[in-house]
C-alpha cells in the first residue's frame, strides 16, 4: 500500500478540479471537492479490485457469497479513505484546500438500501471479510429509491421517498456484458427427451434483464476489494423498440417497461412484519435467479469442474428467509440446464445453502401464497412442491413420532408456501444471531426440525466492524485506547481488553471522561443547529435509536420520561441530575401503533422542552430521520444504551455493541446480546432489569398476566395512562387513546407495565451511579475493554471455519 501524503492529495484534488470541471479550488464547493476526492479513491482502488479477483481466480479458492434483499451501508468516502489508509492525509489536504472535511463527507447521501439491523449486519460483514483476507462477496439489488426519508410535521412521522441516486454515485460500475436474463409466468411444457429425461419448456414468458453494478469493499490496510453485487432490472435492450415498430402499442410499451423497472423501484419499508405482496416476491426471484445464474456461470468458467464439486468451491449465506428461492432456482438450473438427476442435484444444492434467521417474531416469518408462486413462477413451484413431497414422505416413513405434525411441518401446508421450512430442509447450516435466540429457535420456534436435524443448528452471535463503529465515528476515543495500550487493536479488536489493566488509574479515566464530554458537546452543537433546542452537556445522555416497534418498547422509555415530568412538576427542587433523553426512530409506514408512539415522543418532547418550570432537568429530543449516518454523530455521544426489548423478542441487536464500544453503558432487559454483554462486564457493569425470557414465553403459554392490576395498584402509572387517556397530551382530546386501549384492553401484549417499575428502579441506579464519575468512567472503560468480542471480523471468522470453510487468501 503506496504512502500517499497530504500534499500529493492536494495536488490531485487541484488537478482533476481543473480537468473533470475546469475550475480552480476557489470556486469549487463541496460537492466538487467531493466527487474530485471520490475519483481520486477509485483511482487507487481500481488495480487492487482488479488483482484481487485474479488471486482468487489463479488460487481457485472457495468464495462465500452473501445474499441479501438489503445493504445498509451508509456512506462510503471516509469509510473506504479509512481502509485504504488515506484518512489522515486526505482530511489535512481538504482542510488546507480550505474545506471543513465534515461538509465533504456529507455530500455523499446515505446508501440506505435496508431497514434496520439485518440490512447493517450486511454492511458490516462485507467490512470484515474483506479486512480479514477472506473471498467473500455480497449480492443484492440496486433499489432506485432506498429506505424513505422521514419528516416529522406536528409530530407525526410522513415519509419521503429517497431518491439516492440523483446526483451520479461513484462507487459502483455498470457492468453490462454481465447481464443476465430473468422470466417470470408463462406456461411449462415438459417433454421426454431420447434418452428418457425430462426437458422443460417455456413459453410465453416475461423476460427481464438484471444488470449489475458492482461496488468495491475495500479491505483495511491490506489491499484486498470485494465485490458488492447489486442487481438492477430492465426491459431487454431492442424488444421494446421491435414491438413498438411492430404494433405500435407504444403505451403498452411504456407500461410494461415502467412494470420492469418496478422490480428494482425500490426497498420495502417493512422491518419484522411480512406483507404478501407479488411486487416483493418479483424482487426476491430477480434478485436470486440472476445472482445464482452469476454464480454457477463464473464457477463453469473459472474453475473447470464437474458440478458436482460446487460445494467444494462455493458456499451461498442466504441472509434470512428473503432470498430462499436461491433453492428451487439452484435446483432448477441444475436440472433443467445442466441435466442433472434430482438426487445428485439435491445433494449439490442442499451443500451449498447455508440460512441464518433473524427474528422469531411470528408476523415477521414469510409464507407466501401458493397460487402467487405458481401463477410468477410456475416452474419454480413445481420444484417446491418435490421438495415438500420427498420432505413429508421422509418424516411419514421415517419419523413416525412426528406424523401428527406434518401439517406443522410441511413446505406447503394450507394454501401457503413457509419459507423459513424450505430454507431449514434445503441447507446444511440453520443458525441464529445471539446465544439465546439460537437456543429459542433449537428449544421452542423450530424444535421438531432441530429434533430432524440437530447438527444443522448452530450460533452466531451478531457482530459490528470496529473499524467503522470505533475508529471512524469517534476518532478522539481511538487516539486515547491507542496512546493506552498501542494500536495493535486495530488489526485485532479483542486486545482492547489490554484497557482493564487501566481501568483504575485515575488521569486516564479522566481523560476518556473528557473525550466523551467533547462528543456530547459536539452532538449537542448538531441537535441546537438541527432542532433549535439547547441541551445541557453536562446532563446525561440517554439514547434509545432503532426502529420503531412495540417490542423494542419506546413506549416503556417515554412513559419513564413522563414519570419524571411529573415528579419534578410536583417537586421543581428535587436534587436530580439533569437528563437528556434522544430518539431516533423510523415506523414502518402503515405500522398504526409505532406511529402514535411516534406522535407521542415528539408530543412530550414539546411540552417538556418548554417548561422552564422544571428548570432544565429534563429534555427529551427526538431526531428525524434516523439513519446510519445519524447514528454515527450520535453513539459516541452516548452515556446509556437503551436495550429494552421485552425479553425473547430481539434476536440479538447490534446497536447494544456500537454503544458499548463507544463507552456507553447497557440499560437493558436479559433479551438478544443483553446477556452475552453482562456476561462479559458483570453485573456490576451494566444496568439489567424487568422479566427474563422464560419468565415471558410462561406468561404467554399459561396466562397468569393482568396489566389492569398494575393499573389498579400503581399510582404512577395509572396517571400516566390517565393522562393518554384524557388528553393530557394531545391537542384533540382522543389523542393516544389507542395507546392507552391497546395497553389495559389487549392485556399490554409486551408487558410495559409489568417491566415499569423495575425500569423506574433502574433508571435510579443509574442516576446515582452517574454523579460518581470515576466509578462510571471505570465502568465505561470497561465496557469498552469487553467491546472486541463483538468485533465483526470474530463473528467472521466463526462463519468461516465453522459453516463456509473458506481460508483467507
Ligand atoms: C418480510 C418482512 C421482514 C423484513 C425484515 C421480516 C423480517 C425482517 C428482519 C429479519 C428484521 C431484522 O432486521 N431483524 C434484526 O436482525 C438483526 C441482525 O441479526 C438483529 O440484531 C435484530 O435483533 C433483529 O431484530
Amino acid at each position: 500500500m503506496p504512502q500517499i501524503t497530504a500534499s500529493d492529495l492536494k495536488e490531485r484534488i487541484e488537478k482533476r478540479l481543473i480537468i473533470e470541471n475546469g475550475m480552480e479550488v476557489a470556486n469549487a464547493t463541496n460537492k466538487d471537492v467531493y466527487y474530485a476526492l471520490a475519483s481520486i479513491v477509485n483511482e487507487e482502488i481500481i488495480p487492487n479490485w482488479f488483482n484481487t479477483n485474479q488471486k482468487y481466480a489463479s488460487k481457485r479458492s472457495k468464495q462465500v457469497y452473501y445474499l441479501s434483499m438489503e445493504f445498509l451501508i451508509g456512506r462510503l468516502l471516509e469509510s473506504n479513505l479509512l481502509n485504504y489508509g488515506m484518512l489522515h492525509a486526505a482530511k489535512e489536504a481538504l482542510e488546507e484546500l480550505g474545506f471543513h472535511t465534515e461538509n465533504v463527507f456529507a455530500e455523499e447521501r446515505d446508501a440506505a438500501l435496508g431497514n434496520g439491523g439485518l440490512g447493517r449486519l450486511a454492511a458490516c460483514f462485507l467490512d470484515s471479510l474483506a479486512s480479514l483476507y477472506y473471498p467473500g462477496h455480497g449480492f443484492g439489488i440496486r433499489y432506485r429509491y432506498g429506505l424513505f426519508e422521514q419528516r416529522i410535521i406536528h409530530g407525526n412521522q410522513v415519509e419521503l421517498p429517497d431518491y439516492w441516486l440523483k446526483n451520479p454515485y461513484p462507487w459502483e460500475t455498470r457492468n453490462e456484458e454481465e447481464s443476465v436474463v430473468i422470466q417470470f409466468q408463462g406456461k411449462v411444457h415438459m417433454f421426454k427427451r431420447n434418452d428418457g429425461s425430462l426437458e422443460f419448456k417455456y413459453e410465453n414468458t416475461d423476460k427481464v434483464m438484471a444488470v449489475p453494478y458492482d461496488i468495491p469493499v475495500v479491505g483495511y490496510k491490506n489491499n484486498v476489494v470485494n465485490t458488492l453485487r447489486l442487481w438492477s432490472a430492465e426491459p431487454i435492450p431492442g424488444t421494446e423498440n421491435e414491438r413498438m415498430e411492430e404494433n405500435q402499442a407504444f403505451y403498452h410499451d411504456l407500461d410494461h417497461q415502467h412494470s420492469i423497472e418496478q422490480i428494482s423501484g425500490f426497498l420495502y419499508p417493512d422491518d419484522s412484519s411480512y406483507e404478501g405482496k407479488e411486487l416483493r416476491l418479483k424482487q426476491q426471484y430477480f434478485l436470486v435467479s440472476s445472482s445464482i445464474q452469476n454464480i454457477l456461470k463464473k464457477f463453469k468458467k473459472s474453475y473447470h469442474l464437474p458440478l458436482s464439486k460446487l460445494p467444494e468451491k462455493v458456499v451461498i449465506q442466504i441472509n434470512d428467509t428473503h432470498p430462499s428461492l436461491a433453492i428451487p432456482e439452484m435446483m432448477r438450473i441444475l436440472m433443467d440446464d445442466e441435466r442433472m438427476e434430482w438426487d445428485a442435484a439435491w445433494k449439490v444444492t442442499t451443500n451449498v445453502f447455508a440460512y441464518t434467521n433473524h427474528t422469531t417474531l411470528s408476523e415477521a416469518l414469510e409464507t407466501w401464497p401458493e397460487e402467487m408462486i405458481k401463477d410468477l413462477l410456475p416452474r419454480i413451484y413445481m420444484i417446491i412442491e418435490e421438495i415438500n413431497e420427498r420432505f413429508c414422505q421422509s418424516i411419514w416413513f421415517d419419523h413416525e413420532e412426528l406424523r401428527d405434525e406434518i401439517p406443522e411441518l410441511a413446505i406447503i401446508s394450507y394454501g401457503r408456501v413457509h419459507m423459513a421450512r424450505l430454507a431449514i430442509v434445503s441447507s446444511f447450516s440453520v443458525n441464529g444471531v445471539a446465544r439465546i435466540h439460537t437456543e429459542i429457535l433449537k428449544k421452542k420456534e423450530m424444535k421438531d426440525f432441530y429434533s430432524l436435524f440437530p447438527n444443522k443448528f448452530n450460533n452466531k452471535t451478531n457482530g459490528i466492524t470496529h473499524r467503522r463503529w470505533l475508529l471512524q465515528v469517534n476518532p478522539k476515543l481511538a487516539e486515547v485506547v491507542s496512546d493506552v495500550i498501542g494500536s495493535q487493536w486495530i488489526k485485532r479488536p479483542k486486545q482492547l481488553i489490554s484497557l482493564l489493566k487501566y481501568s483504575n488509574d485515575k488521569a486516564l479515566l479522566e481523560q476518556f471522561d473528557q473525550v466523551k464530554h467533547e462528543n456530547k458537546k459536539l452532538l449537542a452543537n448538531y441537535i441546537h443547529q438541527q432542532t433549535g433546542i439547547l441541551i445541557d452537556d453536562q446532563s446525561i445522555f440517554d439514547v434509545q435509536i432503532k426502529r420503531l416497534h412495540e417490542y423494542k418498547r419506546q413506549l416503556l422509555n417515554i412513559f419513564h420520561v413522563i414519570y419524571l415530568y411529573n415528579e419534578l412538576k410536583e417537586n421543581p427542587n428535587q436534587d436530580m441530575t439533569p437528563r437528556t433523553f434522544i430518539f431516533g426512530a423510523k415506523a414502518a409506514p402503515s405500522y398504526y401503533l409505532a406511529k402514535e408512539v411516534i406522535k407521542l415522543i415528539n408530543t412530550v418532547a414539546s411540552i417538556v422542552n418548554y417548561d422552564t418550570s422544571i428548570q432544565g432537568k429534563l429534555k427529551v429530543i427526538f431526531l428525524e430521520n434516523y439513519n446510519v449516518s445519524l447514528a454515527e454523530r450520535i453513539i459516541p455521544a452516548a452515556d446509556i444504551s437503551e436495550q429494552i426489548s421485552t425479553a425473547s423478542k430481539e434476536a440479538s441487536g447490534t446497536g447494544n455493541m456500537k454503544m458499548m464500544m463507544n463507552g456507553a453503558l447497557t440499560l437493558g432487559t436479559l433479551d438478544g446480546a443483553n446477556i452475552e454483554i453482562r456476561d462479559l462486564v458483570g453485573d456490576d457493569n451494566i444496568f439489567i432489569f424487568g422479566l427474563t425470557a422464560d419468565e415471558v414465553l410462561e406468561y404467554y403459554q399459561n396466562g397468569g398476566y393482568n396489566a389492569r392490576d398494575i393499573y389498579h395498584t400503581d399510582d404512577r402509572v395509572k396517571r400516566i395512562l390517565d393522562q393518554l387517556n384524557q388528553g393530557a397530551f394531545g391537542v384533540h382530546d382522543i389523542e393516544f387513546k389507542d395507546i392507552f386501549y391497546n395497553i389495559l384492553y389487549h392485556n399490554d401484549p409486551y408487558f410495559v407495565l409489568k417491566d415499569f417499575e423495575p425500569y423506574l428502579e433502574t433508571h435510579e441506579l443509574v442516576e446515582r451511579a452517574y454523579r460518581d464519575r470515576l466509578t462510571w468512567m471505570n465502568m465505561s472503560v470497561t465496557n469498552i475493554a469487553y467491546s472486541g468480542k463483538f468485533s465483526s471480523d470474530q463473528t467472521i471468522r466463526e462463519y468461516a471455519s465453522d459453516i463456509w470453510k473458506i481460508k483467507q487468501v
